[in-house]
């Protein structure tokens, strides 16, 4: 068998996905998600430039061998662009091999080690009052874990506050030039304490509770954050700093027993090794697309299941709905799951790609039709063209340019 045609198909449904679909000589298609969101038109470029041409004629049920060739054959290695491009072509290739043998991936990869995979929803809101709304209305939903996230007094806007109430998805990707947002690591630092002892005041102590600080933080700032927050029992707390410097995560766990999760930007098991060989985090939240797929995602969280640390994927709305059915067969089959991020995309993008993949009770179950249960309708897809879009740039209040 080999495969005998693959292309990507750029969309955008409400928001851009990037999407690679493989054909093979015998008519089996296998698709994969290559979305990086504001950087979309990269990975589309990488994909048509220099992965395409070495696909065709390839025997897709190399899986291994493909992915090793990608990633060593680059010679460049790692990076999102790389990394996404990879992704996207091993996701297909599961689908196919899923498809062949007539089984939904997470049989192939071991079966079922649970009955559903744990969930958690992004409750948000300008102020602590419409976010404890928010909260109610997930825990009406059935969920059993919800972030939160609020606006801070003083500043204008912040990370996660939606403008559309009543939303279950939203995009910080808002315009084509990068729109700019101010921080005050001071005005947030004693805000955030009385959200959770809101939270926790209304809402008792059965829900589980998280909190994504969007790597705005230093570790001794991180530390003190997480020690007032001990009371409320989180579940974790995301992102604190960036993690480029992985040894700066000791500093914060030698002050608080708040659990930590980290990894929503890593691509590769080299971003995340000393945190999760040195047990510096809680949570690793890699996921499908960014990090190379599921072959490589399986071995992150192989490597984080030797050392406590427990999987918590990425699922913001900018990963499309076949990153989604790809992480449920991971999650559903892994030793060491933890939780997986849930946000709902729009009916729109739910049309452009019909999944079988289905939300009851808090869980979230993957397709058992065979292969990963998701495709995507291109004449639909044709529809939605391209539109640039880029996330914000955030600076403090004297004009420093901070993280995001
Ligand atoms: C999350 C993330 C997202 C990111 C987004 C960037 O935890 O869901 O932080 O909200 O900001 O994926 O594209
Ligand atoms: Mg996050």
């Amino acid at each position: 068998m080999k495969i005998a045609d693959a292309k990507v198909i750029v969309t955008c449904p409400g928001r851009n996905f990037v999407t690679l679909k493989i054909v093979t000589d015998e008519g089996i298609s296998g698709v994969g998600d290559a979305t990086l969101n504001g950087r979309e038109l990269a990975v589309a470029a990488y994909l048509n430039d220099h992965v395409i041409p070495v696909l065709l004629g390839r025997d897709p049920t190399r899986i291994e061998d493909t992915w090793q060739y990608l990633y060593r054959g680059a010679y460049w290695r790692r990076g999102p662009v790389t990394m996404s491009a990879i992704a996207a072509v091993d996701t297909a290739l599961w689908d196919i091999k899923g498809k062949l043998a007539g089984l939904p991936v997470y049989q192939l990869l071991g079966g079922r080690a649970r009955d559903g995979v744990t969930v958690y929803g992004h409750a948000n809101g300008e102020t602590v009052d419409e976010a404890m709304a928010e909260v109610a209305r997930y825990v009406e939903l059935g969920y059993r874990a919800v972030r939160v996230q609020t606006g801070v007094p003083g500043l204008a806007t912040t990370y996660g506050v939606t403008r559309e109430r009543g939303a279950l998805a939203y995009e910080p990707a808002d315009s084509a030039i990068p729109s700019e947002s101010v921080w005050s690591t001071r005005r947030y630092l004693a805000h955030v304490p009385t959200v959770f002892a809101s939270a926790r005041a209304e809402f008792g102590p059965d829900i589980q509770l998280l909190h994504d600080v969007h790597h705005r933080l230093t570790p001794i700032e991180a530390a003190r954050l997480g020690r007032e927050l001990e009371p409320y029992g989180l579940t974790w707390l995301e992102d604190p700093v960036p993690a480029e410097l992985q040894e700066g995560f000791r500093l914060i766990r030698q002050h608080t027993t708040t659990p930590l999760a980290v990894g929503e930007v890593f691509n590769t098991i080299w971003d995340c090794h000393q945190l999760i060989t040195e047990q510096l985090i809680d949570y690793i939240r890699t996921t499908v697309v960014h990090a190379g797929g599921i072959t490589h995602l399986r071995r992150i969280f192989d490597l984080a299941s030797l050392y406590h640390v427990r999987s918590g994927s990425h699922g913001a709305t900018d990963l499309s709905p076949v990153c989604m059915a790809a992480a449920l067969h991971v999650d559903i089959a892994i030793p060491n799951f933890g939780l997986q991020e849930y946000m709902r995309h729009t009916p729109e993008t739910d049309a452009v790609f019909p999944h079988g993949y289905r939300f009851a009770d808090g869980y979230l179950y993957p397709s058992d039709e065979p292969g990963l249960g998701v495709d995507i309708d291109e004449e639909l897809a044709a529809l939605y063209p391209y539109r640039p879009a880029s996330l914000p740039v955030n600076r403090l209040e004297d004009g420093t340019v901070h993280n995001w």
